[in-house]
Parts: structure tokens; C-alpha cells; sequence
């Protein structure tokens, strides 16, 4: 794979060539989109060029705390929306996805044609797949825990300065992503930690951001009660067809039950009427990402999931419990 020093070298030269650079996040911009989006937008800066970091999610879209710092951010950086964008959008633009590499996944799918080929430029931790956003240029690395793993590498080879700020959204995108540093993690990640903490990251503003509401979790953890784990090392639970959870609620119910010496574990419920979601989270050895493609969605080895319209709970979780039945899709 491309070196972070190559990943530099493309960037630095596409930037300089370009007269705007527009960073694109995924929609519902969690801490790691951000994160990555604003040490981008450094790089831009840094190299004297304009950048703007497009977001265009509804309010109540977000998480409240991702949206204060945002809010926070807005007074330093330029952060517009997709009307605002669309108005000014050249072809000559450098668009810089961060976070994602699907199409069907950013606010510009519909834009994203007008763009040139070569100014099409992706920086990711996520599996390709058929909804990928054609590109002549992509740095894609599914072993960094996060996209701001690699963004803060790639700050490093550019000899970046960042305040204690900066460093914090930082450490929040690379906590998000790793569970606070319990899953997807490397010696890298490590290294990193310990470079935005001497930058002045500090853990008791990030666990402000990260603090739960209490009646989510109460939630959270009476679906995680009803879990099954099998002699096969993996949990599930099937909700009640009576209620409705969030995706983020089911995503922290295959999280927490990874705690309990599984090798998988998935969360299904109705995240919606006539949708049903399936969060899918694994340590090492079972591919979900693999599991859930099977099932229409996708994701990568470790972080999972699929949308499904057609099922009842039950009957997903028996076509679910079909597919993991040994031999796992270990690849
Ligand atoms: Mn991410």
C-alpha cells in the first residue's frame, strides 16, 4: 500500500494545483468525519489555499455534542452547507472526501459527476464497495483505526502545528472510532494518542463529549440483557418488534456485548416503521463486514451493518444466524 509519505505527496501537489479545496465529510458527520475534515482543512491552510468543509446534515440528525463543537468549530473554520456550496461549486474544485468513499453517503451524490475525475480525491478507513465514488486517486487504509488516525500522520509528515483544540476534536475522532481505544487499534494508534496528548488533548474534555444520556442507556442495556451468545462465540439479540431504537443505540449494543469473550456479536431492531437495521461488531476473527454484504449492506471487518425493509426480526435473525453458522467468514 501507498506510504503516508506518497498519500503527502499526492495531496500537497493536487492542493497546490487547485484554487478551492471543498473537504467532504459523510453524512451524519460523526467526531471522526470532523476530526479528519478540520485536519485536512489545516493541510489546506497551511499550503496557503482556500478550504471549506461541507456539512449538510438536519439538527436533529446529530449527536448534541457533535454539534456544539461543530457549532465551536464554525468561528474558525469554514464550514458551509451543500446550498451554500452548490452556488460557487467549479469543476476546477478539489473535493476531498474524508470518512467515507461511497456516493450514496455524502450530501453532493448528485454533484458528484460535475466533478472531474482526477479532482476527485478520497481519504479512508472503510471497505470499497459497488457504491465507491469513482476516483483516480484514493488512499485507503483498512487497518488505521479511524480517518484521523491517518490525517494525524499525515499532519506529522507535514510538520503541522495544532492547538490543544484542534487536538482534542482529534483524539475525540480517533475515540470514537476505537471505543475509546478498546477495539480497531494498533501500535499506531497508540503513538498517536501519545503525540495529541503532548499536544495538549485532554481526556476530561473529550469524556464531556462522549457523556451518554441516561435514558438511551437504560435502553441500551435492557436490549443488551436480552442477548443469546452462542457456543459458536457470538452474540445477538433480536429486539422487541414493538419497539424502536436508534442505529446508534443498536451500534452500542454489539459494542458492549463484545465485552463478553465473543468473537461477533449483532444487534437487530426496527430503526424505523418497516425498517429494520442490523448492527454487526467483531474483535479479529469473523469478517462482518463480509456478513452484512451478504444481507444488502456493508461496512468493514470490524463495523458493520445492513438496512432491511422486507423481514420481520425474527426472520432476520434466522437468515442472520444462517450465514455465521460455522465456518465463519474469516477471509
Ligand atoms: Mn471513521
Amino acid at each position: 500500500m501507498e506510504t503516508i509519505k506518497d498519500l503527502k505527496v499526492n495531496l500537497e501537489s493536487k492542493i497546490l494545483s487547485s484554487k478551492n479545496v471543498v473537504i467532504v465529510p459523510h453524512n451524519r458527520i460523526d467526531f471522526d468525519a470532523f476530526a479528519s475534515a478540520i485536519g485536512i482543512s489545516l493541510i489546506v491552510e497551511n499550503l496557503k489555499k482556500q478550504s471549506m468543509i461541507l456539512i449538510d446534515d438536519p439538527i436533529y440528525n446529530l449527536d448534541s455534542s457533535v454539534k456544539s463543537v461543530i457549532d465551536d468549530a464554525r468561528k474558525k473554520f469554514n464550514i458551509i452547507n451543500k446550498e451554500k456550496y452548490i452556488k460557487t461549486m467549479n469543476k476546477e474544485d478539489l473535493v476531498v472526501f474524508t470518512d467515507v468513499n461511497k456516493h450514496n453517503l455524502v450530501c453532493i451524490n448528485e454533484q458528484i459527476k460535475e466533478i472531474d475525475l482526477d479532482n476527485r480525491f478520497i481519504i479512508d478507513h472503510h471497505d470499497k464497495g459497488t457504491q465507491s465514488i469513482e476516483t483516480n486517486y484514493d488512499y485507503i487504509n483498512t487497518n488505521a483505526s479511524s480517518a484521523t488516525e491517518i490525517i494525524v500522520k499525515l499532519l506529522n509528515v507535514f510538520k503541522i502545528k495544532y492547538s490543544s483544540e484542534i487536538a482534542n476534536y482529534l483524539l475525540a475522532g480517533i475515540y470514537l472510532d476505537t471505543n475509546k481505544l478498546t477495539k480497531n487499534i494498533s501500535p499506531d494508534t497508540f503513538k498517536i494518542v501519545a503525540r495529541l496528548m503532548e499536544n495538549g488533548a485532554s481526556n476530561s474534555v473529550i469524556d464531556n463529549w462522549f457523556a451518554e444520556d441516561f435514558e438511551s442507556d437504560k435502553r441500551v442495556f435492557e436490549l443488551v440483557s436480552k442477548a443469546i451468545i452462542f457456543k459458536y462465540s457470538y452474540a445477538i439479540v433480536m429486539a422487541d418488534d414493538s419497539l424502536e431504537y436508534t442505529r446508534e443505540e443498536l451500534a452500542k449494543v454489539s459494542d458492549q456485548l463484545l465485552k463478553y469473550g465473543v468473537d461477533a456479536a449483532f444487534a437487530i431492531g426496527n430503526v424505523d416503521e418497516n425498517m429494520i437495521s442490523i448492527s454487526a461488531r467483531s474483535k479479529e476473527r469473523v469478517n462482518v463486514g463480509e456478513i452484512m454484504k451478504e444481507l444488502d449492506g456493508g461496512g468493514n471487518r470490524y463495523s458493520a451493518a445492513t438496512k432491511l425493509t422486507d423481514d420481520n426480526i425474527e426472520e432476520v435473525g434466522k437468515r442472520l444466524i444462517k450465514l455465521i453458522e460455522p465456518p465463519y467468514i474469516i477471509k
